[in-house]
């Protein structure tokens, strides 16, 4: 049984901005978090490390219990641990699996769970409506409940306002506060976002957003940015993340076009940059994680609702899907240039978390890659430094980079982690199984370089080099055709 301190009842919601900067002074607050994954266990410790009393709920009791131990199993995110296992020792953050028991006794319950996308693309709100219903059956007169999941503008004061007032029996802004405060944090360096990267607060009444902000400003020491309404709040969030989305797709577009131009994407993007108001983002094998290849789908489906299909995002999201099968087009290419196919031959793919340097799988667009490279039957070797030795995307992975090439035919290179910008490629031509094919899907190596080692190149957004040997043929050929030469 999860022991669970109680908070004494105070109705944070009608308390006056003083008062509240009182309670935090002293400390004699109660945050609750409902889901302890990337997001909320690092927002959980950070408000037990301010000095707040954290109670937090996670509907996995292995979980529940690594947290009461002070581990967590992110192990990419930089001071997480150190901290944890400090406020957990101190007894200012206490795991449940009782959602119930976190609503009852905090005064403000912050909402931290995943809002994936289904099948068909639609966003799933079934954690999210039932962390509600939990929250709402055993909400306190007078708690705030402030929701940090990723969702659609328009779904906290419609969706999970109702949600929270059926459950409790209570109405919103007369019994409880409601307000969006979408979580803005890079994944890998989430602990450092949460003191520096302003938040963002979108309440239903002035007070309540006043409150809220006011707690993450003083337990963070972050400026809060505050919106109209929880639905802006929500808007912001996305704009921002389907910003670099499109940007993103953008980049892809011209790297396919720039490819059978002969033009290096990377060269004319480093160059863009130096115009004042251009914002540089990098073609790539596709776009991965929690966040960008969902979003879209929020804000995509209201505006179905409304009658206004956001054309340009739904768009990225195709090109953007479409790159793995593009990497495989390019892996496909550089074997025929050396007479060799995917099928039955050894394919070594460096990196399958979602974006380098951190130990994530989640979409990761790379899964696609092997996917489809097992379809043509090739033989997938994987290596990633942050799963060495461990399962990923199925794959039993190699324990070190040399194991994985070793015979390989071709190597792929799916995520831009920090020990594959210092491969040696004259070494790495020892390795395989040459002639060899180099597939770079995240301009991780130059392509004169790749080419001055023997392999046969090609990369996302770059143009191909012919290798030395393929030069000296060609030469040759010239030489032998041409009259006189
Ligand atoms: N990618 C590209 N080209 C680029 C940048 C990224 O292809 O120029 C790819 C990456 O390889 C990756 C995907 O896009 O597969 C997502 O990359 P990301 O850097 O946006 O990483 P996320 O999704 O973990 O984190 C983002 C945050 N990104 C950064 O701050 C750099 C941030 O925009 C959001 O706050 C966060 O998602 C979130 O939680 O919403």
């Amino acid at each position: 049984m999860d022991h669970v301190p109680e908070a004494a009842a105070l109705k944070l919601l009608d308390l006056s901005l003083e008062e509240v900067e009182g309670l935090l002074v002293e400390g004699n607050l109660t945050i609750g978090i409902v889901g302890l994954g990337r997001i909320g266990l690092p927002s959980a410790t950070a408000f037990a490390q301010a000095g707040l009393q954290v109670l937090a709920s996670d509907i996995d009791p292995q979980v529940v219990e690594s947290v009461n131990t002070g581990s967590s199993r992110f192990v990419d995110e930089p001071g997480l641990n150190e901290m944890l296992a400090e406020v957990v020792a101190k007894e200012k953050l206490v795991a449940t699996t009782s959602t119930a028991a976190v609503a009852n006794n905090s005064d403000m319950i912050i909402i931290c769970v995943p809002t994936p996308i289904d099948d068909a693309k639609s966003p799933d709100y079934s954690y999210i409506v039932s962390a509600a219903e939990e929250v709402g059956a055993s909400l306190r007169a007078g708690s705030i409940v402030v929701v940090e999941s990723t969702v659609g503008p328009g779904t906290v004061e419609g969706l999970i306002k109702e949600v929270l007032e059926t459950a409790s029996g209570m109405t919103a802004e007369v019994d409880f506060g409601l307000a969006a405060c979408p979580e803005r944090s890079d994944p890998g360096s989430i602990m450092k976002n949460l003191r520096t990267v302003p938040r963002l607060v979108g309440a239903e009444s002035e007070r309540t957003g006043a409150t809220v902000a006011a707690i993450y400003e003083s337990a963070f020491g972050v400026r809060v940015v505050r919106l109209s309404n929880p639905k802006t709040a929500n808007a912001v969030k996305l704009t921002e993340n389907l910003f670099r989305d499109v940007n993103i797709a953008l980049a892809n577009e011209f790297a396919l076009l720039f490819e059978r131009l002969g033009i290096d994407s990377l060269e004319t993007i480093n160059a863009c940059a130096s115009k004042y108001n251009f914002v540089p983002h990098y073609p790539g094998g596709g776009v991965g994680g929690p966040c960008l290849p969902s979003n879209s789908y929020y804000l995509i489906t209201e505006g179905l609702r409304a009658g206004n299909i956001p054309y340009i995002v739904r768009l990225a999201r195709e090109i953007n899907d479409r790159m793995p099968e593009h990497v495989v087009e390019l892996v496909a290419e550089a074997m025929n240039e050396i007479g060799k196919t995917i099928r039955g031959s050894k394919v070594a793919v460096l990196g399958v978390a979602y974006k380098p340097n951190i130990k994530d799988t989640q979409l990761t667009p790379v899964a696609r890659v092997c996917e489809k490279l097992v379809q043509m039957g090739g033989i997938i070797e994987v290596y990633d430094p942050m799963f060495a030795g461990e399962k990923a995307l199925g794959y039993d992975v190699k324990g070190s980079l040399e194991e994985a090439v070793t015979g390989a035919d071709c190597v792929v290179i799916g995520t831009a982690h920090k020990e594959f910008k210092d491969i040696d490629l004259k070494e790495l031509s020892t390795l395989v199984n040459g002639p060899a094919a180099l597939v770079d899907s995240r301009n991780v190596v130059e392509p004169v370089a790749a080419a001055e080692a023997g392999f046969s190149y090609r990369g996302v957004g770059r143009p191909s080099v012919p290798r030395k040997a393929d030069r000296a043929m060609r030469k040759e050929r010239v030489a032998s055709s041409v009259p006189g030469l």
